[in-house]
């Protein structure tokens, strides 16, 4: 008798006609065994899909070259596949499932002919976790099938999970050719199934991510009563030893790796991180919302990551307990064979190539790296990895922070009045563009729900509903945030030092949860006595300290304006409470004016 798991790979493979047919098991033999295959075999535009390093400072760690046209998400080629668009919103590209299965039936009809079909069982979640979740990926790429080593639990606990249930998530992939124009990532959510045709790249490949971790289970979460959340979980230890835990949303290439792994210059204080990337949420059975990271791995922005901004994930990344390291896009210092990105420590290697593989130098207008690159290494290599990331319960939460990338109008910390207050904080977020998606004007403001406009797999409307409903069944609901650290001067430069001195800003957070300091109130939410915020050791100037939090009202009417438009796209979707949080915070904008 075939599974059902059995019967679905075979009729992908009936589809795709690979050469060969491979189960993965997970193990670290079988990477190994894939890395020589992508050395050898594999080819990407006419290249190894990997290179190796040296492993004398970069133990395990292993180098790939994408496809220069595939670097990033691709949002416009991204599509949720319900029966209506409605149910999709307009937050989401739509198509009728019908016409996207056909669609995808052609791409797929004969793509892996040659090729090796690798079949993944993996969990998102610990296998004994109850809010966990079995899934099977299937590629044709040894990149990806590595990748998804790191980032999830492949092997035999998801196949034995699996066992004989038709109960699993199913994802089907091939790069094709990586012709942009034949790139589609497709989600169907009914089916709790994706389809991704033509890239390479993590969010568009890595199916358990954003496709999966987001995008599917954003509409089972709503189904079933949890959010899945594009959030770092993280737990602070005060020096008295007592840990609390937060969830904090901020868009893609914002900061959330270095805050999740951030290393406090507050004497006494301590970071256990527990994911960087998605949390799901769920009522537990006391009341309280338990955090679970469904991944296993980073897969973190190369640029800019240092023993400076981040000491916690570089001893991540020189620390081979898991296997291996892989560095995508990085640049190549080819004397030494080591990765190398700006903002690295040390000096600028004397023999470099650039993201591309042509030779650079500084004197070049180019960046080295590509600004979307990206490292992937498993969670389990982290140095202050919490303790409680295996715990299938998840962690309690205390506080949810909601941040972007704004050089204005929002202060450095401010605290929602109370769940609802707090939900349309999250609503009305915007946030500089990055390079973590390509089609975007990078720098320019878009709105971004809860870190969520890419990911919410639904109409935004009725998951703004859904978040004011989870808060109606908690008996403790965490107190929410909004957060900015990149607030800047009169010369463009950012005011607040960041990185290990956002645990200053924790630490208000954490003593607001607990009761030990008063608030001041503006039109908001709730901001620090200046007394309340240890700015100990800190150059900033008195000035400097008060514009972290002005709220300018006129500097607000743009704003408002963008938002009012915003929330109208949702017509009647838009819940009435958010509207009239939306209300109260004109008048309060128009009342201080005055
Ligand atoms: O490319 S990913 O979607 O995996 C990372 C990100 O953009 O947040
Ligand atoms: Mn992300």
């Amino acid at each position: 008798m075939t599974t059902p798991l059995e019967h679905w790979v075979e009729e992908q493979a009936r589809l795709t006609k690979p050469s060969r047919i491979y189960w993965c098991d997970g193990t670290e033999e079988e990477a190994k065994k894939l890395l020589e295959i992508g050395m050898k075999e594999e080819k990407i535009n006419g290249q190894p899909v990997f290179l190796t390093l040296s492993d004398k400072n970069w133990p395990g760690a292993y180098f790939h070259r994408s496809h220069p046209n595939d670097v990033a998400r691709t949002e416009q080629l991204t599509f949720v596949c319900h029966p209506d668009k409605l149910t999709a919103g307009p937050n989401n590209n739509w198509m009728d499932p019908k016409e996207a299965k056909e669609k995808m039936k052609k791409l797929f009809d004969g793509c892996m002919k040659g090729r090796t079909m690798y079949v993944m069982p993996y969990m998102m979640g610990h296998p004994k976790s109850p809010y966990a979740r079995a899934c099977v990926q299937i590629t044709d790429n040894s990149y990806v099938a590595i990748s998804m080593r790191l980032m999830t639990r492949m092997g035999k606990e998801a196949l034995d999970r699996i066992g004989k249930s038709e109960d699993f998530v199913r994802g089907l992939h091939s790069v094709g050719d990586f012709n942009p124009e034949r790139r589609f990532i497709m989600h169907f959510p009914q089916e709790n199934l994706v389809q991704s045709f033509g890239s390479g790249y993590g969010g568009n490949a890595l199916l358990g991510k954003k496709c999966f971790a987001l995008r599917i289970a954003s509409c089972i979460g709503k189904r079933e009563g949890w959010l899945a959340e594009h959030m770092l979980v993280m737990g602070i230890q005060d020096p008295h030893g007592k840990t609390s835990y937060i969830a904090a949303a901020l868009p893609s290439a914002c900061g959330k790796t270095n805050l999740a792994m951030l290393q406090s210059t507050l004497p006494g204080y301590k970071i256990w991180t527990l994911g960087d990337d998605i949390a799901w949420l769920n009522v537990g059975p006391d009341g309280r919302l338990y955090a679970i990271n469904p991944e296993a791995g980073f897969f973190g922005v190369a640029p800019g990551t240092s023993l400076k901004t981040n000491p916690n994930m570089v001893k991540t990344l020189k620390n081979n307990k898991f296997f291996p390291t892989l560095y995508t896009n990085t640049g190549l210092d080819t004397q030494n064979e080591e990765p190398w990105w700006e903002g690295l420590d040390g000096e600028i290697p004397s023999q470099l190539l650039d993201w591309r593989g042509d030779s650079w130098d500084k004197s070049k207008t180019t960046k080295c790296a590509h600004p979307n690159s990206r490292f992937t290494a498993s969670i389990y290599n982290c140095p202050n990895l919490s303790k409680e990331f295996d715990n299938p319960k998840g962690v309690p939460i205390d506080a949810i922070l909601f941040g972007g990338k704004r050089a204005q109008l929002i202060p450095l910390v401010a605290e929602a009045f109370d769940w609802q207050h707090g939900v349309f904080i999250g609503t009305r977020m915007g946030s500089e563009i990055t390079a973590a998606a390509t089609s975007l004007t990078v720098g320019a403001i878009r709105r971004d729900p809860m870190a969520m406009l890419p990911f919410c797999g639904y109409n935004m409307g009725d998951y703004f509903a859904h978040w004011l409903d989870i808060g109606r069944r908690l008996k403790q609901p965490p107190k929410i945030y909004s957060i900015n650290w990149f607030r800047t001067d009169e010369h463009g430069q950012y005011i607040w030092p960041g990185f290990g001195d956002n645990i200053r800003v924790l630490k208000w957070i954490m003593d607001r949860v607990h009761g030990h300091v008063d608030a001041k109130e503006t039109p908001l939410g709730l901001v620090p006595f200046s007394k309340d915020l240890d700015l100990s050791g800190l150059a900033i100037s008195p000035e400097h300290t008060e514009k972290l939090f002005e709220v300018n009202p006129g500097e607000w009417t743009q704003e408002l304006a963008e938002i009012e438009k915003y929330f109208q796209s949702f017509g009647s979707s838009l819940p009435e409470a958010i509207w009239s949080e939306y209300r109260r915070l004109a008048d309060k904008l128009a009342a201080a004016k005055r």
